[in-house]
């Protein structure tokens, strides 16, 4: 029989090449990514994995020609689309919407369209932000049937995205799943998102800088643990189902900051405050108790210090990855006053 093919989209982005590396790590599986290679890639978060099964496709999730010529190959038992593609940034969306819209909304439908054609499975990757934001002491969490309350240009146009992917299910039968994953955190992960523009911008002797009162509340999960359960997900998930993603990871901005401060050696309080994010989501928390008892997933990194500081010496020890990115970041922060 012939190893499974799977076509992951956004393969040479943070969370998509951790998948990739999981992937051929822990399956027989062969991959072929299909990348734009925007500024939020590195073709290089793709070094050192196993000659011959990989291959990277330079193109546009929205080329529907392309997307036809790449799917229409996955016949095989196990083979699948994995679609993490997509404009990840909130501060980006604020600024400009438009790549947002394309991407994540048209990009989705064009691989929607093909997977129809071809009976392919397809697996959906998506984010929290979809149900907005909870109170800080809410003691709810989102779940799988929290209502849908986009707050931003990125997670309406994911949000619609997700809406697309049930529609499809319903309406034309397609194979697929969904998953919707809290904030990551780990190695090879854009210097534009919180962690590492902190602990790269301490590299660079520059303060942290928290919006607001840095009291906002994020999830966080090790980006392992995600590829972990998506993979559990496209073994073992129930088609036309969505599952959520989380490690139970809930910290304050402000205590995060903190956290790298003293685990790069510095003051816990040698941080400044900025301008706030408009709209800015307060807090996010997932109950992923649908995927822990229907799959029997379980997080391999539950100590969040313990995975922050393997992190932070990510950073410290791989500079070349990410310095060529950090001055035209900053500069675009600067523009904002962040
Ligand atoms: P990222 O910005 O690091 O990577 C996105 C990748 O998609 C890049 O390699 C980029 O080149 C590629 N891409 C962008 N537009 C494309 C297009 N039109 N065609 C083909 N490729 C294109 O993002 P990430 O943080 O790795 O997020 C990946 C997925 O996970 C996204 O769907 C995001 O919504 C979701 N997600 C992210 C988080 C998080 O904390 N980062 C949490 C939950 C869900
Ligand atoms: O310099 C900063 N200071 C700061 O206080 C930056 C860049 C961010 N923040 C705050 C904003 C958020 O409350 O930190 C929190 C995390 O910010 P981001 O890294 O931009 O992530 P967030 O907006 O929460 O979205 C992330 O998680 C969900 C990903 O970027 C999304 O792709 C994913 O869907």
């Amino acid at each position: 029989m012939m190893s499974p093919h799977l076509l992951v989209t956004g393969g040479a982005g943070f969370i998509g090449s951790n998948f990739v590396h999981h992937v051929l790590a822990h399956t027989d599986a062969r991959v072929t990514v299909l990348d734009k290679l925007t500024y939020a890639s590195s073709a290089a978060s793709l070094d050192g994995l196993p000659e011959g099964r990989v291959r990277l496709v330079e193109g546009d999730v929205a080329d529907a020609a392309l997307v036809e010529e790449l799917v229409a190959p996955l016949t095989g038992e196990g083979d699948a689309i994995v679609h993490y593609a997509a404009e990840s940034h909130n501060d980006n969306s604020l600024a400009d919407p438009s790549p947002f819209l394309h991407t994540n909304f048209t990009g989705t439908f064009t691989l929607l369209e093909a997977a129809r054609r071809h009976g392919t499975r397809y697996h959906h990757i998506s984010t929290d932000e979809v149900y907005g934001d909870l109170a800080l002491d809410d003691p709810e969490r989102f779940t799988e049937t929290t209502a849908y309350n986009p707050s931003s240009p990125y997670s309406a146009t994911k949000a619609g995205s997700d809406l697309l992917v049930r529609a499809w299910v319903r309406s034309f039968g397609v194979q697929a799943t969904l998953s919707n994953c809290s904030n990551n955190y780990g190695p090879r992960q854009h210097v534009e998102k919180f962690i590492p523009r902190q602990i790269t911008n301490l590299i660079d002797g520059i303060r942290p800088r928290l919006y607001g009162m840095g009291e906002n509340v994020r999830d966080w999960i090790h980006a392992d643990d995600h590829s972990s359960a998506v993979l559990t997900i496209l073994e073992k998930g129930r088609i036309g189902e969505t599952y959520l993603i989380g490690a139970d990871g809930e910290k304050s901005n402000k205590e995060v900051v903190e956290l790298i401060l003293q685990q790069m050696g510095r003051e816990a309080d040698d941080f400044d405050h900025v301008t706030d994010r408009p709209g800015h989501d307060l807090r996010y928390a997932i109950d992923s108790t649908k995927l822990r008892t229907e799959l029997g997933w379980t997080p391999s990194y539950p100590d969040f210090e313990a995975g922050l500081a393997a992190t932070v010496d990510w950073y410290r020890g791989n500079e070349a990855w990410w310095r060529g990115q950090k001055a035209a970041t900053e500069a675009k922060y600067a523009k904002a006053g962040q």
